[in-house]
């Protein structure tokens, strides 16, 4: 098996894990959406990585979907809307023992990669580590964080994971990814969206407690009846202390609003109510703000789903 990455997604985490396998003498090959991007690319000579006031470039070799050669290993670190027509380009360059490492936040997009490639074992992540592009090529390492990867349907750990460790990545395998996912995805809804609405940093939360703690026990439902007690256990505690520790920052959802982008919402709020109708269950505080948020996402020009 070939031990090359494939690195669908030069943006912020695709761009910081490339360079950091790159520099870790791994091979690292990039896959960017078009050939202008790919012009472009090879005009700039390489990625630019920027770790504290420390800039290096890597001259990572890139290709468009449509490259040669099968695909073993793909990371694929695009938005979560973004995956599954992703995948589905690349669909015939897929190896039989391909597997897919996912970045994407949120829930369902996972599922929608594995219908395109139903050979290929699919690895799902959670990442609170930070980047973001400073411009094209050139991401900045912005928060020291870390990664969960894990598979739902396999427990056994990839044979290329210590790769990571070499690169520097810091990362574990968890065999309980979906309680992490679904665990994260809790905590976006509870915060991202009335970041939003309320117009604030997260710290500007710690004035709609109440608003805050009744979503909580909404969601601290919806996880138990979605098989996910894990996630659910003290859920509110841990809102208020994220929102305590990261009072200064803005939401990520907040800032892609603000800046004009798509949102992941689908994935995140919208995923959580789907899964909520799908059992049944009543839960007109995240109806509501569901609704909010669209409204004010439409109300902007941007997409709500
Ligand atoms: P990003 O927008 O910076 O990068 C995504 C890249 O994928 C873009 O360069 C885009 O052009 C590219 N892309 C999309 N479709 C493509 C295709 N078909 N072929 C080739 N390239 C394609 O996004 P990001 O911030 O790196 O986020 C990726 C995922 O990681 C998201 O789900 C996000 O929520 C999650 N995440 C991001 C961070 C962060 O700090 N940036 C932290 C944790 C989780
Ligand atoms: O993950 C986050 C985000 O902004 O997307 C936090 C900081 C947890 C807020 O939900």
């Amino acid at each position: 098996m070939s031990s090359t990455w494939h690195i669908l997604g030069a943006g912020s985490l695709g761009s910081l894990w490339a360079c950091r396998l790159a520099r870790a003498g791994k091979a690292v090959r990039l896959i960017l959406r078009d050939g202008q991007r790919l012009q472009a690319y090879q005009q700039a000579g390489g990625l630019t990585l920027v770790e504290q006031d420390h800039a290096r470039m890597y001259a990572i070799p890139a290709e468009t979907a449509e490259g040669d050669g099968p695909i073993h290993r793909l990371l694929l670190a695009c938005k979560a809307y973004d995956a599954a027509p992703a995948v589905a380009r690349l669909a015939p360059r897929l190896a039989a023992d391909a597997e897919i490492v996912l970045l994407q936040n949120g829930l369902g997009s996972q599922d929608e990669v594995a219908d395109q490639a139903p050979l290929a074992r699919c690895i799902f992540a959670s990442s609170t580590e930070g980047a973001f592009s400073e411009s094209d090529w050139r991401v900045r390492f912005a928060g020291q964080g870390f990664n969960w990867l894990g598979d739902p349907g396999y427990p056994g750990v990839p044979q290329w994971f210590d790769d990571l460790h070499a690169a520097g990545i810091p990362a574990q395998w968890s065999v309980d990814i979906l309680t992490r996912l679904w665990r994260k995805l809790a905590l976006n809804c509870a915060i991202n969206p009335l970041t939003v609405l309320h117009d604030c940093q997260n710290g500007g939360l710690l004035g709609h407690l109440d608003e805050i703690d009744s979503l909580c026990a909404e969601l601290g439902e919806l996880l138990r009846q979605c098989g996910q007690p894990k996630a659910a256990d003290d859920l509110g505690e841990e809102v208020q202390r994220v929102i305590l520790a990261t009072a200064a920052n803005y939401s990520s959802m907040y800032q892609d609003v603000r800046a004009g982008r798509r949102t992941e919402v689908h994935y995140l709020l919208g995923h959580a109510c789907r899964a909520a109708e799908r059992h049944g269950m009543a839960l007109p505080q995240l109806e509501h703000l569901h609704q909010r948020l669209v409204d004010n996402l439409r109300a902007r020009g941007l997409p709500c789903a």
